[in-house]
């Protein structure tokens, strides 16, 4: 009877975590919620143009994010550096300049040094660019021989051929499905490119990567307000926008920040931090990217602050299964890059990311963009499969899964085009 018992009540918990465990994928059982307004203050002001947007609510919509969410930079630099490594005019078959740049950072006599790969067409005088960090390396976004493997650490990836977290020959080329280099130069774009695990590399330890350098003497994390990798990832991005301004050969001021999925977000937190970047590319960012986290549709903020705890900032898990007490969400850090262009993408079978949390998201921003005199997404209704909405709020559902594709790059080419005259 004993046994009876105890096996029941195993089962019983088993259900309760499982209940709690399972992701929703129904939409039936998406909480009722009120989205945060964009054009109301904390205090409860209301913002009526440009100018409250500007000096009220937006400096407060981003301090939240960056205390409470990504975690806030302590500190600055204490020295910037960069030398090109390498310089080639015939890339590419000719079509494209290649350019590797090694990035020095330094700051209490410790530093990092991450390198960007640069390709220019050959026919544009100062090329407008897509700025975005790769997965496992620059060597495995293109064939290119001359492209050099990163030393820093990787995650392991057996199709890759990744083993002992060390990057090697055999993946170059590995990720080329990913990065459409041929259509960008012949676009007339230019592509820059940075392995993310060179500026922190992507594990729940923060004795390496950026973090440790802004140390205090014994200190071994940063505090609860202060930045996860996903901030300083999108730290990086500035700094490599710091060398862009110095490229005569780049126009600075049409850089579009991309990136997909964790990569995603973290070019949405650049992009908001820094109004250098002319615009910014959401590929299937998902949870504390760009999509709504109150629906609490597949990754929810419980979960991705377990999966991932190095992230986003300690104050986030504040959160977790607690989404009710956000007091903004996501939309409102889109509406943070306002009024600058910003395309949100997302693909069918990535409901892990939330498709519709991420389409809801860009269409709940676009108050801010209409404010600014700019065209949003004006409806509330889920766009066609393959039929991309793309005014200075652009969106896309694409038919397959989590990934970026060659469909992808043809629509942000041409909607970068018409952003960028
Ligand atoms: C997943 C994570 C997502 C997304 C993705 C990725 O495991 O749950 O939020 O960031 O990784 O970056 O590929």
């Amino acid at each position: 009877m004993k046994t009876t018992q105890s096996f029941l009540c195993f089962f019983i918990i088993l259900g309760m975590l499982n209940a709690q465990v399972e992701p929703n994928y129904d939409e039936s059982k998406v909480p009722d919620f009120k989205v945060p307004e964009a054009l109301i203050t904390f205090e409860g002001e209301k913002v009526l143009n440009e100018k409250d947007w500007t000096e009220k609510r937006r400096p407060e919509l981003y301090r939240f994010f960056e205390q409470q969410v990504y975690g806030e930079v302590p500190g600055q630099l204490d020295e910037y550096s960069y030398k090109v490594m390498e310089n080639s005019e015939n890339a590419l078959g000719g079509k494209a300049h290649r350019k590797q740049i090694e990035v020095t950072l330094k700051k209490n006599d410790r530093s990092i040094t991450f390198t960007i790969l640069l390709y220019l067409p050959k026919n544009v005088k100062r090329a407008p660019l897509f700025l975005g960090y790769n997965f496992h390396g620059n060597h495995t976004v293109t064939q290119d021989p001359q492209v050099n493997i990163s030393k820093a650490w990787s995650e392991n990836n057996a199709d890759l051929g990744i083993n002992d977290n060390v990057l090697n020959e055999a993946s170059r080329g590995g990720r080329v499905n990913r990065w459409a280099i041929e259509k960008i130069i012949a676009a007339g774009f230019g592509l820059a490119t940075i392995y993310y695990g060179e500026v922190d590399p992507d594990k729940n330890d923060f004795s390496d990567g950026l973090h440790q350098l802004f140390y205090d003497q014994d200190q071994l994390r940063p505090n609860a307000n202060e930045w996860g990798s996903v901030a300083a990832w999108a730290f990086g991005l500035s700094r490599a926008m710091d060398y862009l301004i110095d490229d005569g050969d780049v126009e600075h001021t049409k850089v579009i920040v991309f990136g997909h999925s964790r990569l995603g977000k973290a070019a949405l937190w650049a992009g908001a931090s820094d109004k250098r970047f002319a615009g910014v590319i959401s590929n299937d960012s998902g949870c504390g990217g760009a999509a709504l986290s109150k629906r609490k549709f597949g990754e929810t903020i419980g979960r991705i602050n377990r999966a991932f705890p190095h992230w986003f900032c300690d104050n986030f898990e504040q959160f977790n299964e607690n989404e009710e007490a956000l007091p903004v969400d996501q939309h409102l850090l889109l509406a943070l890059i306002a009024p600058r262009p910003l395309y949100v993408a997302s693909a069918v079978e990535d409901e892990w990311a939330d498709p519709k949390g991420e389409f809801l998201s860009a269409y709940h921003a676009s108050v801010v963009y209409q404010l600014m005199g700019k065209d949003g997404i004006s409806s509330a209704a889920m766009p066609t499969i393959d039929r991309p909405v793309q005014h200075t709020v652009a969106y896309h559902i694409r038919s397959g899964g989590h990934d970026v594709t060659e469909y992808d790059w043809e629509q942000y080419l041409q909607w970068a085009k018409t952003m960028l005259q």
